[in-house]
This record gives C-alpha cells, structure tokens and sequence, in this order.
C-alpha cells in the first residue's frame, strides 16, 4: 500500500447525481447490479476518464447509457474500473455487474455472512468490495436500493433509509426496495437480510413525528435488547435537547451481529452492531456492559448528525465525526449518570489507552497528514483525545459561545462534507476568538507535559504560579510548538473553601480557567491572604501531563475538600502514584514495600466518607493500574516487579481498612430487584472492592466463593470469578467457580466471552499455557472476532506480567497468532497487534525479546497492508 498524503486531496472530476443498487443475494455467488449516473464537474478536464475504486472485484457486466460499452473505452482490474470517452458535461449513467461471494468475505469488511445472517461493513473502504465505485466519503449521492433474495431464509431484507415496498419475486424469492433521501457517501450505505426476531418502540420527535424504532436480534433474544431499546430513546431526546437535533426518517433500525471487527456502525438509519453492544439483561451482564451499551447506542445514534448528515470531506478529517461524537456521547452519560464519575472513568480510559498511544511509536496528530492504511487510524487519539479537544474548545470560549458555534456548524454545513478548519471556524465566528494557536492540539501529536511550581508570598499577598510546558518529540514531528492549554484552576484555603484573587497577571485567568500560552509563563495571585492550597487542571480541563511536587499534606487537603470530585479522586491518585513506583522499585531490588501513611490514611477516609457516592469511592480504590505505574515509570520497566510492588501496596491497605471494608461489604446491598441505573451500580462497586480488599486481608479464597455461590447478577459474579482466578488461581475454589461458570452459561457466547477473558487476565508466568490450552477449547471460535479479543487480546492488552513473561515466550506466542489472524482478517490482526506499542519502555531482555517477535512478523510474506503498517511503525 503506498502512502496517502492529506495535500493532495482534490475534488473528484465527476459528481455522483444518484445512486440505484440491486442485490440478488447468494452466499457464495451474490450479484449486484449498481447504476451511478455522473455529470463532468464544471471545471474539471474534459479528457479526464472515470477511475472508480474496486477492491478484489470481477466486472461481470458494463453498460453506458444502457448499452453495453465497448472494450476499448474501459480497463477493469481488481482494484479499479477506468472507463473513458465520457461527455463533456451532459449526465451519463454507468451499470455495473459484479458477482461477489459474502461466504468467502473473511475480513468482515463489504459484504459477509454472520452465522445465517448477510451484512455488510462499509467504513472506511467496504463498498468497493461489493462494486466498482467513487469510494471516498466526500462523493454524496442519494441511494435506491432492490434486494432479491430466497425468501424462506431471509424473511428480512433491509437498507438505508425509508421502506419503499416489498413483494414475491418468482418462485420462494421476494424482494424489497428502500430510498434513503439523505444524500450519503458510500461508507454510510448497509444491507442487512435474513431472518431475525425484532423488538419495535416508536419516538414522537420534538416536532411531533413518529419515528418507528427497530432492535434486530437473534430469534428468542428479544427481551435481551430492552436496555439498548431505552438507551435509544434517551439519546433521541437527550440530541433535542441539549442539542437541537430532530431524527430525519421515518424508521430508526439496529441489528445485532455477532461477526463484527469493531464495536458499531452509524450507516443511515440502520446501525449494525457488535451484539455485545446490545444485548443485555441482570443475569448476563455487568454493570459496566450497560454503561457501555448506552453510551455506544447514543455514540451511533449521534453520528446521525455529526457524520451523517455533516461528514467527513476526507478520511484525515476522521476526528471530525469521531472526536465530536464521542464528546457527544460522554456527555450524554455524564447527564443520565455522575457527571464526575464519567469524567473519573473516562479519563482514567484516555490515560491507559491513549497516552500509551501518544507517547510511543504509534503516535499521529488528532488530524493526521499521512497513512498507509486508514483502518489503523481508528485510534484512541482520533477518538478520545479528539474528544478531548472538543471539549477544550467548550472550556475555552464557554457552553453559550460553544453551543452557538455548534448552532452554527449545524446550520453552515448540513449536507456537506467538511474538514477541521471549518469545524473550528464555526467556533471563531460565534466566539469571537482566535483558535490558531489551539488548533495545534488537531496537528501535534504528542502529550504536553506541563511543569508546575507555586509560592507564597504572606507580605506581598501574592500567589506566583510558574508554569512550563514542552511537547514531546513523536514519529515525523521532532519539534513543537508552544499550545493554548486550558487549565481550570482554584485556590484554596488550607481548611477548605475556596480563596477569590483579586486580579491575576501574567497570564489570562477567567471562569476559573487559566490560560497556558508561551513556554513558561508566570501567573501571579493578588489579594492571597493565606497560603493557598492549589488544584491544577481540574476536572482534567486538558489532556496533559502535569508534574506539580505538592506536598502529601496538600493533596490530602484536596482530597477533603476539593469542590471538585475528578480534582479529589486526582489528588487520591497523585498520593498513590509515589508509592506505586517506589514499591516497583523496591520490589525489583528485593526490598520490602512499605507505604506513607497520609496515603493510606486518606484513601481509607475517602472509602469510608458516606457523603461521597458510592460510585466515587470505589473509583478511588481502584488504585492506577500496573500499565499506568509502567507508563509514570517510563522505561526499563520490568512488570513483575510493577506487579509486585502493586501487590504488596494493596495488602497493606487491606490490612489497614479491613474492618471498613468489612462494614462496606455488609452495608453496600439495595433489597429489591436488580436495577442497571447508575446509583445501584455505585453500591455493587463499592461492595466488590471492599471484597477485593477483605479478600486480600484475609488471603484465602473463601469469602470471594461464597461471594460467587450468592450473586444474583453477573457483576457480582463476574467480579467474585475474577478476583477467584487472578488472586487464588491455583485453588481448588478457582477451578470449581470457572467450571460452573461455564456449564452454567455455555450457550451464551457473550459470556463465555467473559469466561475466556477472565482466565487470560490471570497474572504471572504460567497463564500462557493457560492461554494456549484455552485455544483448543471446544468454546473457541477463532473465526469471531469478540472470542479472539476476549483470549488473545486481553493477553496480550491486559495482562503485563503474562503476555511480558521474562522468557518471551509470550510475544512469540501472539506474533504467531497474528501472521495466522492476518490470513483472514486484516483488521483485526492490526489491532491486536498495537499491544506491542510500549515495547521499548521494558527492560533489556524483555524489550529484545519483544523485537525480535516483532521482526518475525515484519519478515513474514504475504502480510497485510494492515498489519505491515502497524508492525513497521513499531519498530522504527
Ligand atoms: N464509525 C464506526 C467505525 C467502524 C469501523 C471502521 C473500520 C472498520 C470497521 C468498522 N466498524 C465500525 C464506528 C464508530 O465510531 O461509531
Ligand atoms: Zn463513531
């Protein structure tokens, strides 16, 4: 694959004017007739030909203008159709043929087969695996589409947009045809056939229209998909009112596959999902299952307007709709959940994914200007750092500027395909203000690293805040530029309560929010009557990395009384943090751990203050994991001692807390029916880190089995066979609980999934075996992507002192499974393989062993664009 650069983005020389597809469905041998009518765009060369892209495609038919056209004016490969001698500027129609085989469609992108089922996968490039077309996501173009299939076994026939008719069509065939109005690019279009159960609601939008809303799933899991049901509904009325977005059709579909390389698709009102994102009720799923399932059935729906209806004008404008709808939909779930619970877990989600991402050989800008492959640029910083930004431009203008710079990129662009620059206008024009400087957040990649020192002057009653930031070098971009951070800061008082100062200089301080321009810069406080307590970057106001040497003291002081509860479960952290990596220390030179006492101290307090959610509290015990002290440790990291280290820290706040963790254990419980809401969810968190602890405490496995034997709900048994597995793996409970787990749930793949998970997670040396043992399993599928994530990819994603066993055993296991994961499914090789991202932060034998893995891949023949990419960037 050669290297796609963003400047030479040009407009195409054709404009696509409609767009009439027909599908006679086969398995192996599905024919698709595609009519595009085109007209030369004013301007362009009048001898240019037509290049539409294809991909492993046969033409098996030509028309021009309904006559089949002769040889001479067309070239097809497999990878294009050419044809030339086309009018000057009067509208010409081509009619393409294909005949694809969805049975044989391994890579899950274009058309496949899941189980009985037929879908399709079309972002970023899957439509020019079903015809020849111009596949890039700023050619527009309403779509009609036929589809002709046995009617025995595809009762269903669906596509984008609204139903038009249906009717037999020859013997055990019938057909339906739909029209989706809304002019869309390819990657947007979906077909989904076969036969499937369905639970149906309706929406009354703020205009009064009914929309008819449809969850396709498997036939006997209709009342599985209730949860994501209302999910849906919350997030249509959720768009209307806190963004004025009215849905646009008449009928708003889903359907549940359990095939499927990511987690959801937003085509046109008719979303396919991964079905873990839709199938839920308490026996199945955890807590965390329903969180995630409402945030990504708002996350698809929200892409109706920002990606649908506003898309991309190309693919290095991904964050355009990413970064806008994860915004989106974290704040959905900050509204019907804990705002600042939300805000802990997703920051905690951005610091061990895309911080990793960002400070190693995979790091790119927000809006990068260069890829190979663009499905390797669905990453955590297109994503959730271009969240972050998003929300950076809300700090920095203001929610009125920032909602009427929203008003006005909904109203200025409807209809368009767009870039960055224009999103960002948008917020300049109703603001008033210049986001030149901010906009390097889109183009640097990079974590900033801000350095902070304060003092105080009594005399003077001043405040001097000296601020530094420098951008770390990353792949292509060896130096930086100073960025516009916005940092929410407060002053406090050493008892609490917050200090106004009178004015601030050297640097603008308005709405709490200061702003980090230059290199270093110097603020200084006036009208300080006593030494200010000060938090810095609060509510994580900036994606950075903040060093500020505040003292033990000081941070239990926010911990206390900060207002706000992301700054206190920050100030939590930063207490862990240095006794994190001195246990790592110690543990690796074989001296015993200990732990400060304030940490301990604070940590027990906060778990114990009953005027904090539930939610909260145990957000604070679950300390930084063993990748986020590998990360603040950053390089020559061996995880055994990380482990251990943490090991020890956690045995010593056991041992502290232990008869309040005892009391949380028993008081944590909420008689009546099992509910998903946020607050229920808090109470279970809360008691099952409490059991965590008391199991630590008491070091046997007997308190964690009855635990299992009594839950009612998966979160509770799923925790219960998690800390069975990883802290007692070798008892006899273990292996009793694993086993029930799975003759209890054996038929539920979702769960299973789970079953698998938890055992790869297992810490230490020996889980490899485990891990292989497990592959022979009769439960495993290595055709489906989520069995191979939950085995695989936590190995190698989640389990540090496993996957980085010293022998490096474990890295030749996964570079064997990717070279075999590749042959079928690019993608999903590519991803997988991104857990090598750090592998030069280990220590010398492990980081040799990991490269070596990584060049038996690299040397292997016949890789993939996909994973040739991702394994040559990690070694460079
Ligand atoms: N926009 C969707 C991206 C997606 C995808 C990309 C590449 C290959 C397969 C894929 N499935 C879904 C998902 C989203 O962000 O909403
Ligand atoms: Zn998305």
């Amino acid at each position: 694959g050669q290297v796609i650069h963003l400047a030479d983005y040009r407009p195409t020389d054709f404009v696509l004017e409609r767009v009439d597809l027909t599908f006679e469905l086969d398995p192996t041998e599905t024919k698709v007739e595609a009519r595009l009518i085109f007209h030369r765009r004013p301007g362009a060369d009048i001898a240019a030909p037509i290049v539409l892209d294809g991909d492993e495609l046969t033409l098996a038919g030509l028309l021009f203008d309904q006559v089949e056209l002769d040889p001479s004016r067309y070239d097809a490969t497999p990878e294009s159709l050419t044809v030339r001698d086309l009018p000057e500027s009067a509208p010409f129609e081509l009619t393409i043929t294909t005949i694809i085989n969805p049975e044989a469609n391994t890579q899950l992108m274009g058309l496949y087969r899941t189980g009985d089922i037929y879908c399709t996968q079309c972002e970023a490039e899957g439509f020019r695996r079903i015809t020849y077309f111009p596949d890039r996501p700023d050619v527009l173009a309403p779509f009609t589409v036929n589809i002709i299939a046995d009617k025995d076994a595809n009762p269903l026939l669906l596509s984008n947009g609204n139903f038009l008719g249906g009717a037999g069509y020859g013997p055990g065939k019938h057909f339906a045809a739909w029209f989706d109005p809304h002019p869309k690019p390819s990657y947007l279009f979906a077909l989904v056939a076969g036969d499937l159960g369905v639970v149906e609601d309706t929406f009354t939008t703020m205009s009064g229209r009914e929309v008819v809303l449809k969850i396709y799933v498997e036939h006997g899991k209709e009342p599985r998909a209730a949860y994501a049901m209302d999910a849906l509904k919350r997030s249509m009325k959720w768009d209307e009112e806190r963004f004025g977005r009215e849905y646009d059709l008449d009928i708003f579909m889903i359907v549940a596959v359990s095939d499927f390389n990511m987690g959801a698709m937003e085509n046109k009102g008719l979303n396919v999902f991964n079905d873990r994102y839709v199938l839920a009720d308490p026996e199945t799923a955890t807590d965390a299952d329903y969180a995630n399932i409402e945030a990504v059935i708002a996350h698809e729906y929200f892409h109706n307007w920002t990606g649908n209806r506003i898309t991309c004008r190309d693919w290095f404008q991904l964050c355009l709709k990413e970064g806008l709808t994860v915004y989106r939909d974290q704040e959905f779930s900050s509204d019907q959940r804990s705002r600042p619970v939300k805000r802990i877990a997703d920051v905690r989600h951005l610091k061990s994914e895309q911080f990793p991402e960002d400070g190693g050989p995979l790091a790119h800008p927000v809006r990068p200007t260069t890829y190979r492959e663009i499905n390797n640029f669905y990453t955590r910083t297109v994503y959730e750092k271009g969240s972050e930004v998003t929300r950076m431009i809300a700090t920095l203008i203001g929610k009125d500027d920032f909602n009427k710079g929203m008003d006005l990129y909904f109203d200025r662009h409807d209809g368009q395909a767009v870039t960055i620059e224009d999103f960002v206008k948008c917020f300049e024009d109703a603001s008033g203000r210049d986001l030149t400087q901010f906009s390097l957040w889109y183009h640097q990649a990079g974590t900033p690293l801000v350095t902070a020192s304060g003092g105080y002057d009594p005399a003077a009653g001043t405040f001097t805040l000296s601020l530094e930031q420098m951008v770390p070098a990353t792949p292509g971009q060896s130096s930086k530029e100073p960025m516009h951070i916005p940092l929410s800061l407060a002053l406090f008082g050493e008892n609490g309560g917050k200090i106004e100062p009178s004015s601030v200089s050297g640097a603008e301080y308005s709405g709490e929010v200061l702003h980090l321009t230059d290199r270093a810069q110097t603020a200084i406080f006036h009208g300080i009557g006593s030494r200010p307590v000060v938090s810095i970057n609060r509510s994580f106001s900036a994606p950075i990395n903040l060093h500020f040497d505040q003292s033990p003291a000081d941070l239990a002081r926010l911990a206390r009384y900060e207002t706000d509860h992301f700054a206190r479960w920050q100030a939590l952290t930063d207490l862990a943090l240095p006794n994190l990596l001195k246990a790592a220390r110690d543990a690796r030179e074989g001296k015993p751990v200990a732990c400060e006492a304030t940490f301990v101290e604070t940590l027990i307090a906060a778990a114990a203050d009953e005027s904090l959610e539930p939610a909260f509290r145990a957000q604070a015990l679950a300390l930084p994991s063993e990748s986020d002290i590998a990360r603040e440790l950053g390089g020559n990291n061996d995880p055994d001692a990380i482990h251990a280290g943490r090991q020890a820290i956690l045995k010593q706040i056991a041992d502290a807390g232990k008869s309040i963790f005892a009391d949380l254990y028993a008081a944590m419980t909420r008689s009546g029916n099992f509910s998903p809401d946020a607050k229920s969810a808090g109470l279970r968190a809360l008691r099952n880190s409490a059991l965590t602890y008391l199991s630590y405490a008491e070091q046997t496995p007997v308190r964690a089995k009855a635990a299992f034997d009594a839950a009612n709900n998966m979160t509770d048994l799923s925790h219960a066979l998690t800390l069975l597995a990883h802290h007692f793996p070798e008892s006899a409970e273990t292996g009793q609980a694993l086993a029930a787990f799975r003759d209890r749930f054996a038929e539920n793949a979702l769960v299973i999934d789970k079953w698998f998970s938890i055992q790869a997670g297992i810490p230490g040396a020996k889980t490899l075996e485990r891990v292989r043992a497990l592959m022979e399993n009769s439960l495993f599928r290595r055709t489906n992507p989520n069995r191979m994530r939950a085995l695989v990819g936590t190995f190698a994603f989640a389990n540090p002192t496993g996957f980085g066993r010293a022998d490096g055993e474990g890295y030749h296991f996964l570079a064997g499974e990717i070279l075999e994961i590749d042959e079928r499914n690019p993608q999903l090789a590519a991803r997988i393989l991104t857990s090598m991202r750090s592998w030069r932060s280990l220590e010398p034998t492990r980081a040799n062993h990991a490269r070596a893995a990584l060049s038996r891949i690299e040397q292997a023949p016949n890789l993939s664009t996909d994973v040739r990419d991702i394994v040559e960037r990690t070694l460079k």
